[in-house]
C-alpha cells in the first residue's frame, strides 16, 4: 500500500521515534503528561483538548475545568506543541443568535481549518448538552454559530472539507448524563446552521468498545479513506474506562466504514491515566499530522484532569486496519 495524504507538511510536527524495543502502534511521548493540570492560576484540570499547526508554531483550545468546577474552554500557544502558554481568561464567544447558541459552559473542543478560518466544535451546555460551533480567524475573537442539535449529543466532530457539496459532521446523540450507550452518526449541512441527512457510521460493539463510542480528532484523509481515531467505552465494575483505536472510512460516503480496530491503539495504562479526577480515561480529541511522512501526533486528555501525547504514522495505522488490527 502506498499511501497518500493530501493535507500539508508539516516539518515542525512535536515527534518521538517509537521507543526500541517496542512494538506499539501508538507510543506515548516520554515527557508526558504534555499539560499539567495547574497550566494556568485558577484551573482545577487540563484535558480532552485541541491543537493545530498557526503561524510559526501551534495554537489550540484547551478545556479547562476551573476551580468552581465550571467547564470552560481557552486559548493557548506554543512554538513547538509540547511548551504551551494557556491563556489565564476563558474565551468569549459573540453569538449570531443568542437565542439559538450562547456559551455558559462547554467541553471536548476540536479544531480546524475549514475553507478560510478555523472552525472549533464543542459539547455545549445550554439546556443540556449538545453541539457548539464556533469560528475564529486569529484565536482572539471567536464568533457562535447556532447549536446543531437540540439536547442531546456529545462528540460533534466536523470534516476538514465539504463532502459531495455539503459540510460533513459526525456526532454522538446521548443522554443528559452519563449515558451508558451511544454509537456515531454522519450528519451534512449547506450552511453550517441547519443539518440533516442523518446516517449511522458505527455503533458501539464488544470489548473495550462494548457501551458506547464517539469520534475524536477531526478525521485525516488519505488515498485509504478518511482516517478516524475514536474512543470507546467498557463498563467496568469500577465504572467506564475509556480507551481509543481508530477507524477508516470511505471518501465520499463517510457513513461507510472500510475497517475498524477489534484492539485498542492505547488504553489507560499509566499513573496519569489511571489516577485523576475520573480514573481510566483516555480521550482524544486532536491530531497533527505531517503529511508527507504520515507522522501524527494524538492529543488526548489523561484521567479528566491533565494532557497526554503519542505518536504514530498514519501507513502503519491504517496498513494494520485492513489487516483486521
Ligand atoms: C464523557 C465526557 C468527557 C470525559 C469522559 C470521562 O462523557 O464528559 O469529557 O472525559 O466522559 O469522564
Amino acid at each position: 500500500m502506498s499511501l497518500m495524504i493530501p493535507g500539508a507538511a508539516l516539518p515542525n510536527i512535536p515527534w518521538q521515534k517509537r521507543p526500541a524495543g517496542s512494538s506499539e502502534l501508538v507510543w506515548r511521548y516520554s515527557g508526558n503528561p504534555v499539560i499539567g493540570r495547574d497550566a494556568t492560576p485558577t484551573s482545577n484540570s487540563v484535558f480532552n483538548s485541541a491543537v493545530v499547526p498557526f503561524r510559526d508554531g501551534f495554537a489550540g483550545v484547551f478545556r479547562i475545568d476551573d476551580r468552581r468546577r465550571f467547564m470552560q474552554l481557552h486559548t493557548g500557544f506554543s512554538p513547538d506543541g509540547i511548551r504551551w502558554e494557556l491563556t489565564p481568561e476563558p474565551i468569549s464567544f459573540t453569538p449570531e443568535c443568542p437565542s439559538a447558541g450562547s456559551f455558559t459552559q462547554g467541553y471536548d473542543p476540536r479544531v480546524l481549518w475549514l475553507e478560510d478560518r478555523w472552525y472549533v466544535i464543542w459539547c455545549n451546555c445550554v439546556n443540556g448538552p449538545t453541539i457548539g460551533l464556533g469560528y475564529t480567524f486569529d484565536f482572539r475573537e471567536f464568533h457562535q454559530l447556532p447549536c446543531a442539535f437540540p439536547p442531546f449529543n456529545r462528540n460533534g466532530v466536523l470534516f476538514p472539507r465539504k463532502i459531495g457539496g455539503k459540510y460533513a459532521m459526525l456526532n454522538r446523540p446521548s443522554d443528559n448524563g452519563h449515558t451508558p450507550f451511544g454509537d456515531i452518526f454522519y450528519c451534512e449541512s449547506p450552511d453550517l446552521r441547519h443539518w440533516g441527512y442523518h446516517r449511522h457510521v458505527m455503533g458501539a460493539s464488544n470489548g473495550w468498545q462494548a457501551t458506547k463510542i464517539g469520534a475524536g480528532p477531526i478525521p485525516i484523509e488519505t488515498s485509504e479513506g478518511w482516517l478516524l481515531f475514536y474512543h470507546g467505552v467498557l463498563t467496568s465494575c469500577n465504572g467506564f474506562v475509556y480507551s481509543f483505536g481508530a477507524a477508516l472510512l470511505d471518501l465520499d460516503e463517510p457513513w461507510k466504514v472500510i475497517a475498524r480496530s477489534g484492539s485498542y491503539l492505547i488504553a489507560p495504562r499509566e499513573l496519569y491515566e489511571c489516577v485523576g479526577d475520573v480514573p481510566n480515561v483516555t480521550f482524544p480529541c486532536a491530531a497533527l499530522c505531517d503529511a508527507p511522512t504520515g507522522r501524527i501526533a494524538l492529543y488526548y486528555g489523561c484521567a479528566d484532569s491533565v494532557t497526554g501525547l503519542a505518536f504514530c504514522n498514519a501507513s502503519e495505522i491504517i496498513g494494520a486496519l485492513k489487516q483486521g488490527y
